[in-house]
């Protein structure tokens, strides 16, 4: 039976005003100069992977239901000049092209906004959901922008562990099996790391299609709320994860029956940053060639005014 989620977390772990009463980037706060300088201790090689997927195909791109992929429009190109519909006075031959695309902010590979999910009338920090009308006064993505993403980010390649190309639809990943993957791999997961948790989801999308990935109902494989899985995150001092799903997590909880809790467990009560919709295989395959699964991860959102996320093309320094 699906459960309220305000009672389901009721007594979970909350960094409501650890960092002041105005507070807007949560657990960021722990990313302080340290945990960049320890991010980059972990680069050896100089190799480099973004993680960021391709944006406007126009055959689609993998978004959460109801929202569309991009819509890439050009406004400008050498058919204007052709035609002689647009000149550009003295540009002595000089001709350019411009183009806008149309997208949801969570319709790529991105970062949200604290604001962006919340329970109770209420987002991170106590701030009132009311400030959401027509902009994020609060808890947009533009604090985050200004501090940036930046520090030891950790390859928890799940689907290798399982020894699967994808996790099945809906698959449940336990605490549990984040560490022991983590074990397998070799690699110790520190405090205020930025755990990066591959499940081989939006591979099927770009490798089976629209069908396979979306089904008879979307439910994504992931994480999910568990008390000693927002303990750990807490204890940890987590200041952000990714994942190669749309939404981070299992989409409906099979513990609390209800839609995305973590996303109320994490990034509204611990003010977890949500990296979501990362490719994350080529990735994969060089640590799973060299045997380091640590990394620099360097998350440089935009800075939308009011937004409630933005894209992101993730960097992961070897
Ligand atoms: C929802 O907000 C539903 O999902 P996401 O965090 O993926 O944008």
């Amino acid at each position: 039976m699906s459960r309220d989620i305000a009672d389901v977390l009721e007594d979970a772990p909350s960094n409501w005003g650890k960092w002041g009463d105005e507070d807007e980037i949560g657990a960021l706060n722990y990313l302080t100069a340290d945990e960049v300088l320890r991010g980059v201790e972990a680069v050896e090689h100089g190799k480099t992977f973004t993680l960021g997927v391709p944006i406007g195909r126009p055959e689609g791109d993998p978004v959460w239901p109801g929202r569309t992929g991009a819509d890439h429009y050009m406004e400008l190109d050498r058919g204007h000049f052709e035609s002689g519909k647009f000149e550009l006075a003295g540009s002595g031959g000089l001709e350019y092209a411009d183009d806008v695309i149309y997208m949801f902010l969570q319709g790529t590979t991105q970062f949200d906004a604290l604001g962006h999910v919340w329970y109770d009338d209420t987002l991170y920090n106590g701030f009132d959901a009311g400030t959401t009308k027509g902009g994020m006064e609060k808890c947009s993505i533009e604090p985050i922008a200004d501090h940036g993403v930046i520090g030891r980010g950790v390859l928890l390649d799940i689907a290798r562990y399982m020894d699967k190309d994808w996790l099945v639809r809906g698959e449940r990943i336990e605490l549990e099996d984040l560490l022991e993957c983590a074990d397998e791999q070799g690699v110790e997961l520190q405090p205020r790391d930025i755990p990066i948790i591959r499940t081989g989801w939006i591979e099927l999308y770009y490798e089976e299609g629209d069908e396979a990935f979306y089904g008879d109902e979307f439910d994504e494989p992931g994480i999910t709320y568990s008390e000693d899985l927002v303990e750990w995150f807490h204890e940890m001092e987590i200041p952000a994860f990714g994942t190669d799903t749309i939404a981070n997590e299992q989409t409906v909880s099979d513990e609390t029956e209800t839609l995305l809790p973590l996303h109320g467990a994490l990034l509204r009560d611990q003010g977890v940053t949500f990296n979501e919709i990362n490719r994350l295989d080529e990735l994969a395959d060089d640590c799973a060639d060299d045997g380091k699964y640590d990394f620099l991860y360097v998350g440089s959102p935009l800075k939308i005014v009011h937004g409630t996320g933005s894209p992101v093309n993730p960097v992961a320094i070897k």
